[in-house]
């Protein structure tokens, strides 16, 4: 049988024969590896039944660990199973551990004999990046010790390497730090939480006060479970911004000593911690609690969503950013977290910030995590510091998976697994030797709206699983359809461990599109031996409903329902296409500038497919983005056609640096009279997700129109993402 080893390993042949694992085989280990051939005992002994004899000497029916210098890669590996021994060869014990972890994806999910049957195969692999990551933020909503392990036991079997503990924030501090008691009294709690999502109107709260933290034994505890899986706890702390819990304990460390709450909502606040002397003997010692706790080599420090309002209305700020001859805020928060470099590298450590840290200037030995796009990776990169990729486009697994109407509340956007699986972490501005400081990539679960374990394993996979395969193979091997496959067998492990994956498998991917002029559905399914049945009265696909094969003409409006079947068993969820027909579907379109690359929807003919997109997921294939800049849409027809209204739609999602513009122009431009400026309509703002615009035309015959939509400009103070710039978000172009 072929394993569905994932992530893909670099090499894997097949060979005749089968190994049999029963209870008499033995163990053999060289001396470093001991302790990995004692994991695989704990695990067997767990999985079977029953530990397998560790001898001293290589029997002649044994499993080995085999420790060899000739393996280049550290965390590289080869596993050779053949009828009579399995070998796991290795340079280090983090190799063998690896060599492990692929031989457990070998064994079934479930064990119903005494003796296993084991393919013959040879196995070479090692990983491609050196940093494989996956973040959890614990502060919105507190997670216990045992998900945590938990979470890590899964990253090991992912072979990651590294666990992003994100353990401050506004709405609660989580590590227990002795010098100052407030913080577990009164940092780690807050009075309420926000329920429902933040663009609800009016915003609702659950009046329940909600916390906790851990203290350090069980960091410790956390810490050890990760080590032995070859896991780098790394550990943030944030500063400046994201502190408003740290200062409602104590709040002499904002700029204003005013007493605030913990908060209740989610954000960017603008309490943030003052540079002042008193500030950084506060962090300086809650460092020294912190580190010692952590071998990681790494401290991540934040240094995102820092707003500068406070800083800029206080009296010692502006002294300060005076006698240090700073420019101005900006600088003075490049101040601060150079200051905190010094301190953290005299200790021995090296600082990771999100790449706001770039701004003023970036600290000397600073590692930035870019999550703004790619830009930040690009500009470290090409000054010689070491990045790791996180962008929201790819990265962001508090997003929607499906565009499925059933999913549960998410902070907004659309990643589904495919998207995370065409991840690319090098940057395409990179040279081969820029390229270099790209350590990784990592995915992050921010959790606003996962409050429960299970809710918080949902979003994590797959898509971490598409991230172990991103950071781990080479992207040469990487197929999409594969990767399903192997996952859909990766599922009964995950089953077997009580996971509570997200499975999309069987759920329908479609499109409007034009085949021999004729326009027509085309929908697609993951895995592909399957059945696709569908109706198109309105009513969900049964196992009688027709099924489809190979594209489905469409004459007129039409809403399409059709769901996966295994034969006339529904496998996934309902999909519905709605399509309203108008007349620019089929017409030419041309797009200035592009769309940007992390969101290009179906490109520019999707702007007049007749679908509109979703109201929830800006990030689907319907809607387009443009990231700060003015965009110009050219519709044109083959004749002259008469106009009554044009409508279209923006997105508008503030938290997300999602602005509708203020205002949309039109223009005609016909062979006769050249060019006709139309109108130039004001957009009215509105505390809406979808603002939505119409130009009353009134019978105005055309045969080419051009549309111009400005970008809404530098993000206002006071809003998330102040002074980036702003997203627009375009959905379908409707011209009847
Ligand atoms: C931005 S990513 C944040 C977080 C939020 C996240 C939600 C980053 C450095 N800051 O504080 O939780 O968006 O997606």
């Amino acid at each position: 049988m072929k394993p569905h080893i994932i992530p893909i390993p670099s090499q894997l042949d097949i060979h005749e024969g089968v190994f049999v694992l029963h209870k008499n085989v033995s163990l053999y280990a060289d001396a470093d590896l001991i302790a990995v051939a004692e994991f695989f005992n704990d695990y067997l002994k767990e999985k079977l039944g029953y530990t397998l004899l560790l001898q001293n000497k290589q029997d002649v029916q044994t499993i080995q660990f085999i420790q060899d210098d000739a393996i280049e890669n550290d965390e590289g590996y080869q596993l050779i199973v053949s009828a009579k021994k399995i070998q796991i060869k290795a340079k280090t014990a983090q190799g063998a551990f690896y060599g492990m972890q692929t031989f457990r994806q070998l064994l079934p999910a479930v064990v119903e004999s005494d003796e296993l049957q084991i393919q013959n195969i040879q196995i070479t692999d090692a990983p491609r990046f050196g940093y494989r990551g996956m973040h959890l933020d614990v502060s919105r909503h507190f997670f216990s010790v045992d998900f945590i392990k938990k979470y890590i036991d899964l990253l090991s079997q992912l072979k990651m390497n590294t666990f992003h503990w994100h353990l401050t924030d506004d709405q609660g501090w989580r590590i227990e730090i002795k010098r100052y008691p407030k913080l577990q009294k009164v940092a780690a709690y807050r009075n309420e939480t926000l329920i429902g999502h933040y663009n609800d109107i009016p915003q609702q709260f659950d009046g329940k006060k909600y916390g906790g933290y851990y203290t350090q034994e069980e960091v410790k505890d956390i810490v050890n479970y990760a080590s032995e899986r070859f896991i780098t706890v790394l550990p943030e702390i944030e500063m400046p911004g994201h502190a408003q819990a740290a200062i409602a304990a104590y709040p002499e460390l904002g700029c204003t000593g005013e007493v605030i709450n913990v908060a209740t909502k989610w954000g960017v606040f603008e309490d943030i911690y003052c540079p002042k002397e008193t500030t950084f003997t506060f962090l300086e010692n809650v460092l020294d609690e912190v580190m010692p706790l952590f071998p990681s080599k790494y401290i991540h420090i934040g240094g995102d969503e820092a707003p500068k309002t406070r800083w800029k209305a206080c009296e010692h700020c502006q002294k300060l950013i005076e006698k240090e001859n700073l420019h101005d805020e900006h600088e003075l928060q490049s101040y601060f977290i150079t200051r905190m470099e010094k301190y953290i590298n005299s200790k021995g450590k090296q600082i990771i910030g999100w790449d706001e840290i770039l701004e003023g200037g970036l600290a000397p030995n600073a590692t930035v995590m870019s999550w703004r796009g790619t830009n930040g990776a690009v500009e470290a990169a090409k000054s010689g510091h070491n990045v790791i990729l996180t962008p929201t486009s790819h990265c962001y697994f508090d997003y929607y998976q499906s565009d499925n109407e059933s999913e549960p509340l998410a902070i907004g956007g659309y990643l589904p697994l495919e998207k995370v699986y065409s991840f690319e972490p090098i940057p395409a501005e990179l040279s081969k030797e820029e390229a270099k400081y790209v350590l990784g990539a990592q995915g992050n679960l921010w959790t606003e709206y996962i409050s429960s374990s299970e809710k918080a394993a949902y979003m994590a996979f797959p898509r971490a699983i598409a991230m172990s395969e991103v950071t781990w193979s080479n992207p040469r091997k990487r197929d999409y359809q594969d990767f399903a496959y192997r996952l859909s067998h990766f599922h009964k492990q995950l089953d077997a461990q009580h996971v509570n994956y997200a499975n999309h498998l069987y759920e329908i991917e479609g499109n409007v599109t034009t085949r021999d002029k004729q326009l027509v559905f085309d929908l697609q399914t993951v895995i592909r031996d399957k059945t696709i049945r569908y109706t198109t009265d309105g009513t969900s696909p049964t196992g009688n409903s027709k099924i489809y094969d190979n594209y489905l003409p469409i004459e007129g409006s039409i809403i399409l329902n059709a769901a996966v079947f295994d034969d006339t068993q529904k496998l996934g969820r309902d999909f519905t296409l709605v399509y309203n027909d108008h007349k620019a579907v089929g017409a030419k379109i041309s797009l200035a500038p592009q769309p940007h690359t992390s969101y290009p929807g179906s490109g520019k003919e999707g702007l007049i497919n007749g679908v509109s997109g979703n109201e929830t997921r800006y990030g689907d294939k319907e809607w387009l983005g443009f990231w700060g800049k003015d965009v110009t849409i050219t519709i044109e027809f083959d004749e002259p056609t008469k106009i009554n209204t044009i409508s279209t739609r923006f997105y508008n999602a503030n938290g997300q640096w999602i602005y509708a513009p203020t205002e949309i122009g039109i223009s005609f431009i016909n062979d006769e009279d050249g060019r006709t400026l139309n109108q130039i309509s004001p957009i009215q703002q509105k505390d809406e997700t979808l603002i939505p615009h119409t130009f009353q035309l009134n019978g105005v015959m055309t045969k080419k129109i051009e549309i111009f939509i400005p970008n809404y400009g530098s993000i206002p103070e006071g809003k998330q993402g102040a002074g980036n710039k702003a997203w627009t978000f375009v959905d379908e172009i409707v011209v009847k």
